[in-house]
């Protein structure tokens, strides 16, 4: 263990509105395990999602894993952020994958050979993929920022604002394919939730066929049970559409008339629209302009409800470009535009009804935690990923929405949740949505996190 320093917010008093036994004891000992988990993946300037599946520096991870860092090592939220950034391309493109040139180029598939970043033009000198990931990072950087207030947090918002500002204008200025005011993914990776049925009427038009794989080893299915994962016919898919955007030097111009994946969805715009409204309060402390980071984020969320929102179903879809239509699935993506402080009332309330029906079983009291798909649906995979399994970065976000519009007994309700998933069955990467089993890595970096973040609540 390396920690010299006391965490100054620490596990906080035992007792809770509806609670598990949330004991002092109890809370320490999760409190410990949350800290031996980043320990153990912390990797000399960034964390590791998972030492096993993940052995290099994901994008959104990282802006997870620096809220949890906190509450423990503020000087590690700076170091993760400002190494992931260190990596940021020349458009203003924040990879998604960071390679550690210290591990095998064979540990994950598809490593650095596949992305073939060093020979873009504008690149940085680390390898890198050429994907991105919900924009998150302007999000955690000013939360982890607000937990844990101090003279090094906020000379690490200045340098770290224009690399934000920049992330920001990529997707507003390379990404909008669709010219409404949202970013567009152009690979299920992008959103983070990547077999999620949310991409299958998208992925479905992508021509692929699994026996692609035979070409290629796939790392996931060594270190996690296959019937857990994305399925071979996924993985040539998504093999297939980074070959497409490889092929084009990783550019954005013309993607509408070239590429075969491209959808708004509505977790990453809702990030997006997020991060402007956390920029605002980064520009306010350092002596910026917060004025157009508010404008520019009630515009994303004015697209965000004419674009995406279904009144038929009262819930958020994503668009698939491709064929102008929102995609059917009824997934967790749908609820996570309530982080926007300006989402309209009517959408509120309409998300919140949608939350509180038995597809997602929210509740003050859960008695099962919120699934990443609807539990009614008849293609709800319990096991498989994205496809029915519990994650604790989406209750987390879920739960700031809630709270962003007062719904307190609700978010408390999720907060019990994470801390009763990860009593029972320790920081795992995602959790049975009905039994609470811990599923895939058993020690995951954001898991720990996020659960630090809440338990100093
Ligand atoms: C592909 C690292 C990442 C997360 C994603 C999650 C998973 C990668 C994979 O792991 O994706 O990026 O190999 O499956 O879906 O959200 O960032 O934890």
């Amino acid at each position: 263990m390396v920690n010299q320093t006391v965490p100054s917010a620490g596990p906080g008093p035992a007792a809770s509105a509806g609670a598990v036994s949330e004991t002092v004891a109890e809370r320490s000992r999760l409190w410990e395990l949350a800290r031996g988990v980043l320990d153990g993946n912390w990797e000399h300037d960034h964390t590791v999602p998972s030492r096993t599946l993940y052995p290099h520096q994901w994008s959104w991870d990282s802006a997870f894993i620096a809220i949890g860092w906190a509450h423990l090592r503020p000087d590690r939220t700076w170091s993760e952020l400002t190494s992931l950034f260190r990596a940021q391309w020349r458009d203003g493109r924040v990879p998604h994958i960071v390679f550690n040139p210290a591990v095998s180029g064979g540990a994950y598939f598809p490593g650095p050979g596949f992305w073939s970043s060093d020979t873009v033009e504008g690149a940085p000198p680390v390898a890198t993929s050429g994907l991105v990931q919900p924009p998150v990072h302007a999000l955690a950087a000013w939360h982890a920022y607000r937990r844990m207030p101090s003279e090094q947090g906020l000379a690490a918002l200045r340098r770290l604002y224009p690399h934000l500002v920049a992330q920001q204008r990529y997707l507003a200025n390379c990404r909008d394919v669709g010219g409404a005011g949202l970013a567009s993914i152009v690979h299920p990776w992008e959103s983070g939730l990547d077999n999620s049925p949310a991409w299958d009427a998208p992925m479905s038009a992508v021509p692929a066929e699994a026996a692609v794989m035979r070409a290629y080893r796939r790392r996931d299915t060594v270190h996690a049970d296959p019937a857990h994962r994305p399925t071979d016919l996924d993985y040539a898919r998504y093999v297939t559409i980074v070959t497409a955007y490889r092929a084009g030097g990783y550019r954005d111009d013309g993607l509408a008339g070239r590429h075969p994946f491209l959808v708004e969805c509505p977790l990453f715009n809702a990030a997006m629209g997020a991060s402007e409204v956390a920029l605002a309060g980064i520009a306010e402390v350092i002596g910026a302009d917060p004025g157009p980071h508010r404008e520019r984020a009630v515009r994303i969320t004015e697209a965000l409800v004419t674009r995406l929102y279904d009144p038929d179903t009262g819930t958020f879809h994503p668009r698939d470009l491709r064929t102008g239509r929102l995609t059917p699935a009824r997934t967790v993506l749908g609820l996570t535009p309530l982080i926007l402080p300006d989402l309209p009332a009517r959408q509120v309330q309409a998300v919140l009804a949608e939350a509180r029906s038995a597809r997602f079983g929210l509740a003050a009291r859960m008695d099962r935690p919120l699934p990443s798909h609807d539990r009614t649906a008849t293609d709800f995979e319990p096991l498989r990923y994205w496809r029915g399994p519990s994650w604790l970065n989406i209750t987390w976000l879920v739960r700031r929405g809630l709270l962003v519009h007062g719904h307190d007994r609700l978010a408390a309700g999720l907060r019990s949740s994470m801390i009763e998933l990860v009593a029972a069955a320790g920081c795992h990467e995602y959790f049975h949505p009905d039994t609470g089993a811990g599923l895939g890595s058993s020690a995951f970096s954001w898991t720990a996190a996020l659960l630090l973040d809440v338990l100093a609540d």
